[in-house]
């Protein structure tokens, strides 16, 4: 079976739009990489889709006050079709809530379930009493228990970074129901990481699992080695791989009724089924492709390490029969004009957006992205450095030396490649280092260096322009028009493997180019040779390669940013509420209601216990104001109340009925009180 290479970039998760930093860290390089090996004629199979399970989804369903189905549905097609328009060339990009998907992942489980790969263990997990509902980690917030700020999720603390477990967290507050969760037992299937660590250090660090597997370590990138170590030598811990959830790939056991797989075990089975989704298509068998002397190849963004590099390999050698990933580029962040991309802050560039509104410029952008892309460490995009790539590199080395070669080919010769004369020193010297060009691309390129790689091309077309200003054909066309047959000769040469050499990097520019010369796309073993063109073959006449880019589109640019984040400022409240019918509105009585007594409740921080006046009777109501009014300050205050909520005991104390208020942008809370002295009792509509 001939050598095969499975390459694989993230699924992202189907809960909102791409960015920028997703496409220069993930989506371009793996599609550059694809190109690449097919350009060289190798068996590859590139997949993608979109992750459909999680929390992540069933959180931004409840902040758009819509179903997960919608969600995904939604931004699935939003995704789909900007990698399309983008022309990041997929072999397949499916979704996980494809059946073939549910039953690859269920099959996968059975697998592991069957050899013992999994323990199965009872313990107390966070439950919502009210939602009747265990919660999932990031639906859990408390205080960080490292540097004591508010708001830090179960799984993790964003201002200090620190992971964590909900157990870890201070005053645990459900976000369901804003309530304090209980902890009760379920029980669950976890892969017991710590059993695995022995191997996982071998094989990361040298390379080796068995004579079948091996990689060689220098490959990897220093960042992932050493994170995957940290982790290892900090200890793996045994991690659930089941969640009680209702939305997800359902665990195939009966006595897992109500249990869904962890969406970071059934994600990267995705991949497996997007390949058998092809495979199906293709008439190809998706195994081959999954086993013997494949290489298996991760593209991901550096958050992602741990699962691409420890958790998958743990599942895949468990299985059997697959192989583990060869490679594992991960990369860095790319920040946006000095600030982190951030979706809730509405600070990115979206990629469907600059799609759009730029129809013209995406081999553009994919230029100025693999020139920044943060493949050691994070780098910046900025609008400013934008312009100054494509103008200052794109269009004044390749778009330049492009149309020098092809215009003065139809200005002396009709158009028509002329034929080369006797060689001198210079010529030999330019055809001997574009020889060079194909393996030193190459070599990068194997290498994950795309930045390098493409640095490397835009030489090629720098050495042409260079040619052309040290042999001066336009001053030789008027003394010797041999030696301007042998230099345009030449020119156009170049010219012909540059449509090769950026077939990976700017496949729209490449093709535009070879439509200059009036040649067919050519393969990377054609890259480099000095007689691609046929003498008196007949080229096209060229139009505008690269545009420039302007002052004003610059700054329209920065100013949109700017709008964007001020406009999500201005409204940073919860979405619209589902629609709702006026009978069960009507089912609410809403009363006007005066406080007459007010009390701290012991030992909790946000409530006070009241006594309502409510017109019909007097009546206990607990409120979670404490944190924004005085109990003193606010006896005789008319407030209104929701008389017919079923009685709760909180904290001991029954309340009957809700105090109802008004919240702000920074969470301050302020009753909702009758403009008039309306008695107690009056109802509201
Ligand atoms: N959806 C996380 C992410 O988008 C996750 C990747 C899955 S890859 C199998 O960062
Ligand atoms: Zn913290």
């Amino acid at each position: 079976m001939s050598q095969k290479h499975t390459v694989t970039a993230a699924l992202p998760y189907a809960n909102g739009p791409l960015h920028l930093g997703h496409v220069a860290g993930v989506y371009l390089p793996a599609d550059i990489f694809v190109r690449f090996l097919r350009l060289k004629n190798e068996d590859v199979v590139f997949v993608c889709g979109s992750d459909e399970h999680g929390a992540a989804i069933t959180l931004r369903a409840k902040k758009e006050g819509t179903t997960p189905q919608a969600i995904v549905d939604k931004y699935h097609s939003l995704n789909k079709k900007a990698f399309t328009e983008f022309d990041i060339s997929f072999d397949i990009y499916t979704r996980t809530s494809k059946p073939i998907h549910h039953q690859t992942a269920q099959d996968y489980f059975k697998v592991l379930n069957d050899k013992g790969s999994f323990i199965k263990k009872t313990t107390q997990q966070y439950y919502d009493d009210e939602f009747k509902q265990f919660l999932a980690d990031r639906y859990i917030t408390g205080t960080c228990p490292n540097c004591q700020s508010e708001g830090a999720y179960g799984d993790q603390c964003e201002k200090c970074g620190s992971a964590l477990s909900p157990i870890d967290l201070i005053n645990p507050i459900s976000t369901l129901s804003g309530k304090p969760p209980i902890l009760k037992e379920t029980t669950h299937w976890f892969l017991p990481m710590n059993k695995h660590e022995q191997w996982l250090k071998t094989w990361i660090k040298e390379g080796k699992l068995d004579e079948h597997q091996h990689h060689n370590p220098k490959e990897w990138r220093n960042q992932v080695i050493g994170q995957c170590m940290s982790w290892i030598d900090g200890g793996l811990q045994p991690r659930a791989m089941t969640r009680d959830l209702d939305w997800g790939v359902k665990v195939p056991l009966e006595e897992a009724d109500g249990k869904v797989l962890y969406v970071w075990l059934d994600a990267p089975i995705g991949y497996i089924s997007a390949t058998k989704e092809w495979a199906e298509e293709a008439g190809k068998n998706w195994k081959e492709y999954w086993s013997g002397d494949t290489k298996l190849i991760h593209f991901i963004g550096k958050d992602n390490i741990v699962f691409h590099a420890i958790i998958f390999p743990i599942l895949l050698k468990e299985h059997g029969g697959l192989v583990l990933p060869d490679n594992v580029p991960a990369y860095e962040f790319l920040n946006l004009e000095g600030d982190k991309f951030s979706t809730s802050r509405n600070w990115a560039v979206w990629l469907h957006e600059f799609i759009e509104e730029n129809p013209d410029k995406k081999d553009e952008l994919k230029y100025v992205l693999t020139s920044i892309a943060p493949e050691s460490k994070d780098s910046e995009f900025t609008w400013k450095e934008f312009q100054a790539r494509i103008n200052n590199e794109l269009a004044d080395i390749l778009g330049n030396f492009v149309n020098r070669a092809i215009v003065l080919t139809n200005k002396y010769f009709e158009g028509k490649v002329p034929s080369k004369g006797k060689l001198t020193n210079v010529d030999i010297d330019v055809l001997n280092q574009l020889a060079e060009f194909p393996q030193k691309i190459e070599k990068l390129i194997r290498a994950y260096k795309l930045r390098e790689a493409q640095a490397e091309a835009i030489n090629l077309a720098r050495l042409g322009n260079k040619y052309l200003a040290e042999t001066e054909p336009w001053k030789l066309a008027k003394t010797d028009m041999a030696r301007v047959e042998t230099i345009m000769n030449i020119a156009l040469q170049i010219t012909a493997s540059l449509t090769i050499a950026f077939q990976p990097f700017l496949p729209q520019k490449a093709k535009k180019i070879a439509e200059f010369l009036n040649i067919e796309l050519l393969k990377w073993n054609s890259f480099g040779k000095e007689d691609l063109l046929e003498v008196g073959h007949q080229l096209n006449k060229p139009s505008i390669l690269i545009s420039k880019i302007d002052d004003a589109f610059v700054e329209k640019q920065i100013e949109k940013l700017e709008a964007s984040k001020i406009q999500k400022e201005s409204t940073n409240f919860p979405p619209q509420k589902p629609e709702t019918s006026f009978d069960d509105f009507m089912k609410m009585d809403i009363r006007i209601g005066e406080i007459v007594e007010a009390e701290k409740v012991p030992k909790a921080n946000r409530l006070l216990k009241l006594l309502v006046d409510t017109g019909v009777d007097k009546r206990t109501v607990v409120s979670g104001i404490a944190e924004h009014y005085n109990p003193e300050e606010i006896i005789g205050k008319k407030v209104t109340v929701l008389m017919n909520l079923a009685p709760r005991k909180i904290r001991g104390v029954e309340s009957q009925g809700m105090i109802l208020m008004a919240e702000n942008e920074n969470g301050e809370l302020t009753f909702v009180s009758p403009e008039k002295a309306f008695k107690p009792g009056s109802e509201v509509r």
